[in-house]
């Protein structure tokens, strides 16, 4: 579920080979819910996604997800739950991300 008033979203993907399909289909429908609820391409909104469980062994490499074609790498965190290894950074870049779209948002309807 996305709430209208949602400012910004981080997503988190397990990257698990065996979840990873249902990772994207999970994305796709957040993709297609951003335009109807937004009315704005899903990139120009503010949007981070954590490839979860990175430390796994059965973890799988972010590079051969069609994910990775989707969304820029620099709005992509590995992370790993347990010791919180990137989630840091994943919420400051979406806070950061939604500090610059509520500006635009500001300028745009002054
Ligand atoms: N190694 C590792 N384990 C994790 C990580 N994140 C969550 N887990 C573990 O994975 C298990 C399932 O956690 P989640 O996927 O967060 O929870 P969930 O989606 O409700 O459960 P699943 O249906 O099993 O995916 C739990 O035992 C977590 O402790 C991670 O980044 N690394
Ligand atoms: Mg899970």
């Amino acid at each position: 579920m996305l709430l209208s008033r949602a400012d910004g979203i981080l997503f988190i993907a397990d990257s698990q080979k065996e979840r990873i399909q249902e990772s994207e289909a999970y994305l796709g429908v957040l993709r297609k819910r951003i335009r109807e609820l937004f009315h704005q391409d899903w990139l120009e909104f503010p949007f981070v996604l954590q490839w979860n469980k990175a430390d796994r062994d059965n973890s799988m490499p972010i590079e051969t997800s069609k994910i990775s074609s989707l969304i820029p790498e620099s709005q992509i965190y590995k992370t790993c739950a347990i010791d919180g290894k990137g989630i840091l950074e994943a919420m400051n870049h979406c806070i950061s991300l939604i500090s610059k779209h509520k500006q635009i948002d500001w300028i745009c309807n002054k």
